[in-house]
């Protein structure tokens, strides 16, 4: 039977949400599609099959989003150029090191800062994450080098002509607590993300494209696929560092460095673990929500972060296979955490909370515990998950905060005895 037309208009209206027109779809509340659904729609239901089913996720997110990751690896060669045994008042060791990525007769150089706790019993875990403004912005110590290659022009940190200088230096030790990581035992590495690949649309020509000589990734492989697979390259060097551990180095990023770092630990199982901060699209939140930044509208304004098949997606999120819980699921049984904050509505902090719990379900499936049965924090600065995928929203904006690396140390103390 018909429905009379004003009954068919009283039901259509009733399924469009107030203050949003019929096109807009409403948020998704579920992380779809299951994370426990093969790439053919079949039910993974034991570790074996999660194993047997990993690579094709790796490989669908590498084609449909990211870009294949270069089909060999590049030479590592890490040369200490400076040490200070006496930095943070004697409590660590800081080291710097010039990494150079190699393939053929192409190079690039990469600045890598280092510090080690003095005081340790053996080997001591790391945390690696790159930093936006130059390795010399996140520590006023005199001696840290200030990059020397392309930097976007920023009057507040003194960039001038695409030039770091001397007056950034230690303008980011907020974000960077060097001496609260190393008073509980754990060193921390980092590197100019510019170093690696420099943050605008070329084409994919400059930075780590330049190194891939004719590999088929060169013409394909986004900047986010590029600054995680020279991450990857940096923990190889870690490996050159006294009293670092290179078995538990945590890979951190924020925001756009936060997708890297999903990416980074998906894509190189010898990290620890990984640390999302307010990574939002592209990152931890999930795009079928289309809350905040949307595929659409991140693709737009960086239109080389992504590998250009990813953009036929834009405002046809439904059509994706997976959504971004399946980043977070790539980390599985390694430990992930998730970390958000009130005033980070782009970012869509409830989304990103979401896409952690759809995850969960990769953990569980290996007999630990994630964030299953959890609800979203009624009030900020509230930390979630005992078990092995970790979540928290911050009150305030979107940044990185001592309060948000006192949640990630106390994360990793857990993970560190077991
Ligand atoms: C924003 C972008 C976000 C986030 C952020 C950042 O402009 O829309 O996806 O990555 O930049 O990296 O600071």
């Amino acid at each position: 039977m018909r429905a009379p037309p004003l009954l068919l208009c009283v039901a259509l209206t009733a399924l469009v949400e107030p203050g949003r027109t019929q096109q807009e779809p409403a948020e998704a509340e579920r992380a779809e599609p299951d994370i426990l659904s093969g790439i053919e729609g079949t039910p993974i239901s034991s570790v074996d099959a999660w194993r047997a089913h990993r690579p094709a996720l790796v490989k669908l997110l590498e084609n449909e989003m990211f870009g294949p990751m270069p089909t060999e690896r590049l030479q590592v060669a890490a040369t200490e150029v400076e040490r200070d045994p006496a930095a943070l008042g004697g409590a660590a060791t800081r080291t710097q090191w010039v990494v150079e990525l190699s393939r053929g007769k192409e190079l690039l150089s990469v600045e890598l800062l280092v510090y080690v706790p003095n005081e340790r019993e053996g080997l001591v875990p790391a945390f690696l994450g790159l930093n936006f403004k130059g390795n010399h912005t996140v520590w006023p110590d005199e001696e840290i080098r200030v990059p020397r290659t392309w930097m976007a022009n920023d009057a507040k940190f003194g960039v001038k002509d695409n030039r770091a200088s001397e007056s950034a230096r230690g303008q980011r030790t907020a974000r960077w607590p060097i001496d609260l990581l190393v008073s509980r035992g754990y060193a921390l590495a980092t590197a100019y993300y510019g170093d690696l690949d420099p943050d605008f649309d070329d084409g994919f020509r400059n930075g780590l494209h330049a190194v891939l000589g004719d590999d088929p990734a060169r013409d394909t492989l986004g900047t986010i696929g590029a600054w995680a697979f020279g991450l990857s390259h940096l923990l190889d060097a870690l490996g050159k560092v006294d009293g670092l551990d290179q078995e538990r180095v945590a890979v951190f990023g924020h925001s756009r460095l936060g997708k890297t770092a999903l990416w980074a630990g998906a894509t190189d199982p010898r990290f620890w673990f990984a640390i999302s901060n307010n990574s939002g699209c592209g990152g931890a939140a999930l795009s079928r929500r289309r809350h905040g930044e949307t595929v659409k509208r991140i693709q737009e304004v960086f239109p080389h972060w992504f590998t250009t098949r990813f953009r036929r997606y834009a405002d046809h999120e439904d059509d994706l296979p997976f959504d971004q819980h399946h980043l977070i699921a790539l980390m599985a049984p390694r430990p992930v955490y998730v970390a958000s904050a009130s005033g980070d509505d782009w970012a869509d902090p409830r989304g990103e909370f979401l896409a952690a719990v759809g995850a969960t379900p990769a953990w569980e499936l290996h007999g630990l515990r994630g964030l299953g049965g959890a609800t979203f924090p009624e009030a900020p600065d509230t930390a979630l998950g005992e078990g092995s995928v970790g979540y928290h929203l911050r009150s305030g904006k979107h940044d990185v905060t001592a309060w948000d690396w006192a949640r990630f140390l106390d994360f990793a103390d857990r993970h560190r005895e077991r």
